[in-house]
């Protein structure tokens, strides 16, 4: 029966580890210890397929391997979808009811069901379809990918669909760069001003002319130098690789255009923390960094002056966050640590500039040239989580006058809540996983800038971000370009005073069950077990600015607690309480 070879290598080969009695699909994908993942991959691989057939015809879909800042034991596994976006409720229902069953029946009849409907559906298609494969530098990281694509494959066989269907293995890849990939492999979904370029090199040569574009291009081009610097911590990653061959990319690049047009030169980019120079996201990377606010261990050149600056990048490159060691001045950050102790520790960054920070540049600058524009303005809107710092709420409430929205924890969620909200969507959470996402009606707009005022500014800037995800090179590029350039020449300490965060702290606190607790739709508030929230609220009450949540982890095995008010004693109290709450 042709179904066979199928049924053995999920049931029998590679059955499912019973380490766990249910594998679910967290914020960002499957994410457990990477020793009980084999069998689990083999089924991520197989059910692929099942949903890359689903698609329109000529679609392609990707699956990325890796476990973002978790600890080098764990792995993980998401896929994106051919717009380059995260899987929708419905398809993560369908992969976490089939990756755990066990049921050989059932399975045999979802894979007639599927051959059947291919039968009638799409029975001679000879449009091709592609699963693209991407991986991070993590030790197991080539098993697992071997383990989907030996999935993948066998489903592949036992439906007949080999001629039209190819599983591409892109190798270790960001997860931003796989997105680019699939995006980029669907041009329908890209916006005109944008080429096609669905390769590792392509996702280079796209960020790197819109970021040389941009900084000699700009009306303060070759004004704003008074950042010369940036360190780049990669986390110990695949962040790293990508760092240095977009920096060699702009120089050629900014070397070609040497004596053209205002000609800013770029700021110089080193990378710091490599695969191999110490174990991943161990202190270091941009989780450290935020959550401790601490400089990365491995990185012993944190510079002094206020020329440079440097940032941290996560384990996938995803997220970004920069910060900043000023030697004259004592330790004046206000965010918590996550160790529970609540002494301050030595060493402590001054400047962290965070998701929250990033969100309102961005934001920060748009706003100054939507306002230079004749024609009628884009709308244009914030979306944040729970953990974004009340200040950075405030500010972008009251002082830039742009509307926030909350969204649940998970960029999936937040890049929904800005492709539902706005034709200028910024969305980050504070960890500095973001992005902007642009309408249909803002491309119209970009284009008619470029027509009818010969200013390719939005055109370009569209270019700059990376449309499918958080993307740290990109962010990183655009958050440069903004300092240096279009602001002309800002230091961090200017971009730290556009607000002082409210003293915070969060927690970690392991518990029997986390699955028992549950949240309202923005997580503000616990539901159930029901004692909770009323518990929460007094111990908000008893400080100034108190506020306080907790929510189950998705990616680690804790609850987490976020707290913050008007001091630092009082957020500290305040996340002890909460923590005591919890327990
Ligand atoms: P969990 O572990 O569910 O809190 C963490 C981050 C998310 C998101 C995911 C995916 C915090 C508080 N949470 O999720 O924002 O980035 O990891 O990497 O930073
Ligand atoms: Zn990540």
């Amino acid at each position: 029966f042709r179904f066979d070879s199928v049924l053995s290598l999920i049931l029998k080969d590679q059955p499912l580890s019973d380490a766990l009695q249910h594998y679910g699909y967290g914020t960002a994908g499957f994410r457990f210890k990477a020793s009980i993942m084999d069998g689990l991959m083999v089924r991520v691989g197989l059910l692929s397929i099942l949903l890359l057939l689903e698609t329109p015809s000529s679609e392609d879909m990707g699956i990325m391997i890796t476990a973002s800042h978790n600890d080098e034991s764990y792995n993980g596994v998401k896929l994106a979808r051919p717009d380059g976006s995260m899987l929708t409720p419905s398809q993560e229902d369908f992969l976490t009811a089939w990756v755990n069953e066990n049921d050989a029946e059932k399975w045999k009849r979802l894979l007639e069901d599927k051959a059947e409907n291919l039968r009638t559906n799409q029975p001679c298609s000879d449009s091709e379809r592609t699963l693209h494969l991407g991986r991070d530098t993590r030790v197991h990281s080539p098993h697992l990918s071997l383990l989907c694509c030996q999935g993948a494959q066998a489903c592949v066989d036992a439906l007949v669909v080999n001629s039209n269907v190819r599983i591409l293995d892109h190798g270790v890849l960001t997860t931003p760069m796989l997105h680019h990939i699939v995006l980029h492999s669907n041009p329908q979904y890209l916006p005109s001003y944008i080429t096609p370029r669905p390769s590792r090199n392509g996702y280079i040569q796209t960020f790197a002319e819109a970021y040389v574009y941009l900084m000699t291009h700009g009306e303060s081009a070759g004004g704003g130098t008074t950042i010369n610097a940036l360190h780049v911590d990669g986390a110990c990653g695949v962040g790293h690789q990508a760092v240095k061959e977009l920096t060699l990319a702009i120089q050629d690049l900014l070397e070609e255009n040497d004596g053209q047009s205002g000609s800013c030169t770029g700021t110089v980019i080193s990378a710091h923390n490599g695969p191999g120079d110490g174990p991943l996201n161990l202190d270091c990377g941009s989780e450290h960094v935020q959550k401790q606010l601490l400089p990365p261990i491995w990185y012993d050149g944190t510079p002094t002056t206020t020329l440079d600056y440097c940032c941290a990048l996560d384990g996938d490159a995803d997220r970004i966050v920069f910060f900043g060691q000023d030697a004259a001045s004592p330790s004046t950050v206000s965010k918590g640590d996550e160790d529970g102790d609540v002494e301050t520790p030595t060493g402590q960054l001054t400047h962290l500039l965070d998701g929250d920070k990033i969100a309102i540049l961005i934001a920060h600058v748009l706003k100054e040239k939507l306002n230079d524009v004749p024609d009628g303005s884009p709308t244009m809107g914030i979306v944040q989580t729970a953990y974004a710092n009340g200040a950075s709420t405030k500010y972008v409430e009251s002082t830039l006058n742009l509307p926030v929205k909350v969204a649940k924890t998970g960029v999936k969620h937040l890049h929904h809540a800005a492709v539902e909200n706005f034709d200028i969507g910024i969305y980050f959470e504070a960890n500095g996983h973001g992005t902007v996402v642009f309408s249909k009606a803002f491309e119209e707009f970009a284009i008619k800038q470029q027509q009818n005022f010969n200013s390719s500014f939005f055109v370009k800037l569209h270019q700059l971000i990376n449309p499918a995800v958080g993307d740290a090179l990109c962010d990183m590029l655009l958050v440069d370009f903004l300092l240096k350039s279009a602001l002309g020449g800002w230091t961090l300490q200017q971009w730290n005073d556009m607000y002082q965060d409210l003293p915070s702290r969060m927690l970690k606190v392991k518990v029997q069950d986390r699955s028992i607790i549950r949240c309202n739709d923005n997580e503000t508030e616990c539901t159930e077990p029901d004692t909770v929230q009323p518990l929460l609220q007094q111990a908000m009450s008893t400080v100034n600015q108190g506020r306080t949540f907790i929510r189950p982890s998705g990616t680690e095995d804790v609850v987490r607690v976020y707290a913050e008010a008007a001091t630092r004693e009082e957020a500290d109290t305040l996340a002890a309480l909460a923590a005591q709450i919890v327990y």
